[in-house]
């Protein structure tokens, strides 16, 4: 049987291979697809015979199985009266925040991805906290992460550097970050290269109305994602996009277009929290006494940082927010 797909252009390589003969139930009985959407519970499935609408099987609810998510692999098998995921292969990567509300639950976002790009738009107020938080989970996903700012035809160049120094500073000298606009195709071809080489999967993050689904029309160049009206100003609350897509770019490599999220709570990421902020860990670091709490202690590395302007009052803040949030939950975890 010649494939109908080809599951290379959706990500299958020699580590799915590998796992499809290790780690799944009878293969042979089964093909594996990849899940490429999900809208309110319903999945999508793409495999070598077919696109599927495929349901979970029960099973997959039970701890230590895994329910699937827009990315993952899966094994599914076949029947007249529908198909059905029995089996999701073990995720490379995983983006994933707790889920709102007062629920221990973790949501998938999106997984197996090569890429979490953070999407922010040039002429909203710049939400440093909430980025940050996006930054947190984006690394802590074990994707690499890249930055993009949309809308550059809104503001001017100097609005443009005076914020991209401010990203830099605020956030890591080496950031990757992308200008773009949909407007004037500023930034698009730099863009799709990334997306392209190697056949990545990136996925977009961010508020809604920042432009993710108009910059992934760009990529595929066409309009297939629904995108918002003509308006200037990134409304809050108003999300167009609902459910999670994966699209291949034609040329190669596949975007995961996911609809805003206003609130990210972080998992279990203490570590990546320090990762984060490894300027304040390396202060820490030098001050005096090992249990400072960076309040008046003598030889505060923190206070003379601060003192000094080295270090903003603001960033302090996030990280000891972000730290204290994953540190209660490390421990709220520990003890289940
Ligand atoms: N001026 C300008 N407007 C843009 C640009 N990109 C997107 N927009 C506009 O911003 C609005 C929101 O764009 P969407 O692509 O729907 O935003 P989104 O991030 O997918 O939003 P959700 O699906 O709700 O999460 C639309 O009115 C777009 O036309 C850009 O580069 N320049
Ligand atoms: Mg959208
Ligand atoms: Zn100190």
């Amino acid at each position: 049987m010649i494939p109908k797909n080809d599951m290379k252009a959706w990500g299958w390589d020699k580590h799915w291979d590998d796992l499809w003969q290790s780690a799944v139930d009878s293969p042979t009985s089964a093909e594996p697809g990849r899940v490429i959407s999900e809208s309110r519970g319903a999945f999508e499935v793409v495999h070598p015979s077919g696109l599927s609408r495929a349901t979970p099987i029960g099973r997959l609810r039970k701890k230590g199985q895994l329910w699937p998510a827009v990315g993952d692999w899966v094994r599914i098998e076949l029947h007249s009266g529908g198909a059905q995921m029995t089996q999701v292969l073990p995720r490379r990567t995983c983006l994933q925040r707790k889920a709102a509300g007062e629920t221990e639950d973790i949501q998938i976002l999106a997984a197996n991805i090569d890429r979490v790009f953070v999407v922010t738009s040039l002429n909203s107020d710049l939400n440093v906290r909430r980025l940050e938080r996006f930054f947190v989970a984006a690394r802590d996903s074990g994707a690499a992460v890249s930055l993009i700012l949309t809308k550059a035809d809104l503001v001017t160049a100097d609005d443009i550097q005076r914020l991209l120094s401010e990203f830099r500073s605020r956030f890591s000298e080496e950031l990757d970050v992308h200008q773009t606009s949909t407007q004037n195709g500023l930034g698009i071809e730099a863009l799709l290269r990334l997306c392209q080489t190697g056949n990545p999967t990136s996925v977009f993050l961010g508020t809604s109305g920042v432009g993710k689904s108009s910059l992934v029309n760009a990529l595929l160049g066409q309009n297939i994602q629904l995108t918002a009206t003509i308006r200037n100003d990134d409304d809050k609350g108003r999300h167009t996009t609902t459910g999670r897509n994966a699209l291949q770019i034609p040329g190669g490599g596949i975007i995961i277009d996911t609809p805003g999220i206003r609130e990210l709570q972080l998992t279990d990421v203490t570590e990546t929290v320090d990762e984060a902020f490894q300027d304040i860990e390396a202060l820490v670091l030098q001050c005096k006494f090992t249990n400072c709490t960076h309040e008046k202690e003598k030889g505060c590395a923190i206070q003379a940082a601060l003192a000094s302007g080295a270090l903003s009052a603001d960033r302090l803040l996030s990280y000891q927010k972000l730290k204290a949030e994953a540190e209660a939950r490390a421990k709220r975890t520990k003890r289940r």
